[in-house]
């Protein structure tokens, strides 16, 4: 589709495109398009209206929330809910499933999300964002359980972020290539900036928080140390190095210009299984950099044939261009 084309225009047009479709999917990506317009508004207010710092809660995770997490997570759950389209909700800053209340209207998706990922950047003014995964609801359940929300990234229907950076970008895939819409504030519509957005195979630029440099296992210490060593080593060339410690940011720059991420697992992350968490950051974000054209795998194995085993799973995450997973992949078989 062309450039300029507005995100409304292009999900209308991939429902003509797919003859069966009865229009459902449109009025849900609607409404999360619709939240992260108000989220953005949000994080663009910061504290003109208060609502940065900490809030006096903690997640099921233990992690102290911040205002805007609060804040988000109620805009995308509420907005969702109202909606129509979900027969359930789980977010990262909910301690159980969402159970919509008993006079909502059900619909035959779920969505699982982070509300706003990289919380630790907000107060200090750097990038976050919206992470989402779309799910088909099980037939006949009206309640679904944690269990209906265990399913393996390759079940996903659509997964996307909304980035809120200097603009906010939306970028989208329902299975069929990736694409990215910048809000133009002005008219309030996302306009397709990012069309086919393709991965490099390679890459000389890695992230990762180096800090935990003495914890990683040996094919992850391997490869960084090989990186770190440079011309003068196996790899033959200079590599550079970034963290934001905002994944939906450190992913969108894979997105735009190549790179590998890496949160492994650590000697301080083992007992958890890993730092970030699979139903809201890894498989939606796995699906995205999938269909771009790189890879994503915990070390040993493809993230997205993972069988889920509860909700707040974390696991280990290798994503981004394909050759430079796939010879840490490689390192790990070895
Ligand atoms: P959050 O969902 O609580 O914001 O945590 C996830 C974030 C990721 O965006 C980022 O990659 C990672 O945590 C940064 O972790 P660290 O602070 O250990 O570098
Ligand atoms: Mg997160």
């Amino acid at each position: 589709m062309q450039i300029g084309t507005s995100l409304t225009h292009f999900l209308i047009e991939s429902q003509r495109a797919h003859k069966a479709a009865s229009g459902d999917f449109t009025l849900l990506m609607n409404d999360i398009v619709s939240a992260c317009k108000v989220i953005s508004s949000y994080v663009n207010k910061g504290n003109l209206i208060g609502i940065l710092g900490s809030a006096e809660s903690e997640n099921i995770q233990g992690e102290t929330q911040k205002k805007l997490d609060v804040i988000s997570n109620d805009v995308f759950t509420n907005t969702l809910m109202q909606g129509g389209q979900v027969a359930g909700l789980a977010s990262e800053e909910m301690d159980d499933v969402y159970h919509l209340p008993a006079t909502a209207q059900r619909g035959k998706y779920l969505c699982v999300y982070d509300p706003l990922d990289g919380s630790s950047n907000i107060d200090v003014n750097v990038t976050v964002g919206t992470i989402f995964s779309v799910l088909h609801a099980p037939e006949g359940v009206a309640n679904p359980a944690e269990a209906e929300f265990l399913q393996p990234g390759t079940e996903q229907v659509a997964a996307g972020y909304c980035i809120y950076g200097p603009s906010t970008i939306m970028v989208l895939t329902t299975g069929d290539g990736v694409n990215g819409f910048t809000l133009d504030k002005d008219i309030g519509e996302f306009m397709l900036t990012h069309p086919n957005i393709t991965i490099p195979e390679d890459t000389s630029e890695f992230a990762i928080n180096m800090s935990n440099q003495r914890f990683w296992d040996a094919p992850v210490k391997r490869y960084i140390d090989e990186c770190l060593i440079g011309k003068e080593g196996p790899r033959g060339r200079d590599f550079n190095m970034r963290w934001v410690a905002s994944m939906v940011a450190e992913v969108h720059r894979i997105l735009t210009r190549g790179g590998i991420f890496m949160y492994p697992i650590d000697s301080k992350h083992r007992e958890r299984g890993g730092k970030l968490r699979l139903m809201y950051e890894a498989n939606p974000m796995s699906m995205i950099v999938e269909q771009a054209g790189g890879l994503s795998i915990t070390g040993p194995d493809r993230i997205m044939s993972l069988a889920p085993q509860k909700l707040h799973q974390r696991v280990p995450v290798i994503l981004g261009s394909k050759n430079e997973v796939q010879r840490v992949w490689d390192y790990h078989k070895a």
